[in-house]
């Protein structure tokens, strides 16, 4: 019996070992297994005979010749991933942009602009504390000397793990310019339930939703558990909880935000000292720059509000703003007639999470398809989709990238 013909779900298997833990998979920016991610998206490019790349920033770039020297169509995603993250997010995306190219390849297509795949470097932010960070790296939001500050929970420099054994890749050509892509598409799971309850395969991204994060610190009084009466208290521990639970009540009356508290700190978390300090994050996300305009302000003044009620000292820190972003209209055009010459029925959707097309979008038209995530279920180890939306994906995709080139080259 012939061996099954290899499937981009057999590839995803394999860098999901890459990483594997038993809460799903932790592979962080320049990390041994974040490495191997890409040393491994890299030795799939070359195996095709791509012009493989990298950037200061560890973004890996793919390249397959066009008609024309131009800007190339980039399509690709990130390889790292929370710590408990699934194989799906963003892996799918940066190898489907290798099955979509040799698919290409395989029907013997030619384009005049050049196909571009790429592994976006540290888009989750779980190990420097910026999301997107390649991306927008690339896209000259960020410069390389803000990202090469940032520090790491361990104390370890953006720039050190970048030039350490496990940053750039050796014998990959790092290329310095920067230049702005003719267009962008990325493929994504969807990681919520819209397409699988409404039983449609493929999603036409209308809009990416807006970010805000923030980083709080409650400093209270510290003191022994047993012999400090409560109403002479200032629990550092107890305001912050006071605060984050007023934080999900004022979005949970808003259906147009979300609001996430997903990391807290602390100190010194012993069961018998009444906490000092407490640190956390907060997540806000809308599609609605004007909502999240609002629950920015909302979230400094229920914090201050309940800070000053119970005599502890509250600093909050804006640590990251993305403002919503609206895929590129003649795009999503392109994305429609390729999916209807699938004869694949599409829904145009927003997306809650947030993507490195945010940041593309910046500097070229941006785009992006999504395919159904069971369950809507994503940042979890068990994350899944099934193969045949896999491949129906990269079939999108690769017929997206030739409507695309085709349109682009009618008009000029
Ligand atoms: O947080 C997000 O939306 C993305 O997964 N980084
Ligand atoms: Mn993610
Ligand atoms: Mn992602």
């Amino acid at each position: 019996m012939s061996a099954a013909a290899p499937s981009i779900a057999d590839d995803l298997r394999r860098l999901a070992t890459l990483g594997a833990t038993p809460l799903g998979i932790d592979r962080r920016l320049f990390t041994p297994s974040d490495r191997a991610a890409r040393a491994q998206f890299v030795a799939w490019a070359r195996a095709d005979g791509r012009r493989v790349t990298q950037d200061r920033a560890g973004n890996v770039f793919a390249q397959r010749a066009g008609r024309r020297a131009a800007a190339p169509i980039l399509t690709g995603s990130h390889l790292d991933t929370v710590p408990t993250g699934g194989p799906y997010d963003g892996a799918y995306g940066a190898v489907a942009a290798l099955w979509a190219l040799r698919r290409l390849d395989q029907d013997a297509v030619d384009t005049e602009f050049p196909l571009e795949a790429v592994a976006w470097a540290g888009e989750e932010g779980s190990r420097f504390p910026l999301g997107c960070l390649g991306s927008s790296a690339f896209a000259g939001l960020n410069d390389l000397a803000s990202l090469e500050a940032l520090w790491d929970d361990d104390g370890v420099s953006f720039a050190a793990a970048r030039d350490g054994v496990n940053g750039l890749l050796r014998g990959v050509a790092l290329r310095d310019e920067t230049r702005a892509p003719s267009a962008y598409v990325e493929l994504h799971i969807e990681q919520g339930p819209v397409l699988e309850n409404r039983g449609v395969r493929l999603g036409n991204v209308t809009a990416i939703a807006g970010q805000r994060r923030f980083e709080i610190e409650v400093t209270g009084e510290s003191g022994h558990a047993g012999t400090v009466p409560m109403g002479l208290r200032h629990d550092a521990l107890v305001a912050a909880a006071e605060i984050v639970v007023a934080l999900e009540a004022e979005a949970a009356a808003n259906d147009s935000v979300v609001v996430t508290v997903g990391r807290l700190v602390v100190e010194p978390n012993q069961t018998n000292v009444i906490p000092r300090r407490v640190t956390f994050r907060v997540d806000a996300r809308s599609i609605d720059e004007s909502v999240l305009t609002r629950i920015a302000a909302d979230v400094v003044a229920t914090a201050e509000r309940i800070g000053a009620r119970r005599g502890v000292h509250v600093a909050v820190a804006s640590i990251e703003r993305r403002a919503a972003v609206a895929m590129d209209a003649r795009l999503r055009s392109a994305l429609a007639e390729a999916f209807a010459s699938l004869g694949e029925e599409a829904l145009d959707l927003p997306s809650g999470a947030g993507h490195d097309a945010m940041c593309v979008a910046a500097i070229a038209p941006a785009a992006m398809i999504f395919v159904p995530s069971a369950g809507g279920r994503s940042h979890v180890g068990d994350e899944f989709t099934s193969p045949a939306d896999l491949d129906l994906g990269v079939a999108a995709l690769a017929q997206a990238l030739v409507t695309i080139d085709r349109r682009m080259a009618k008009e000029g």
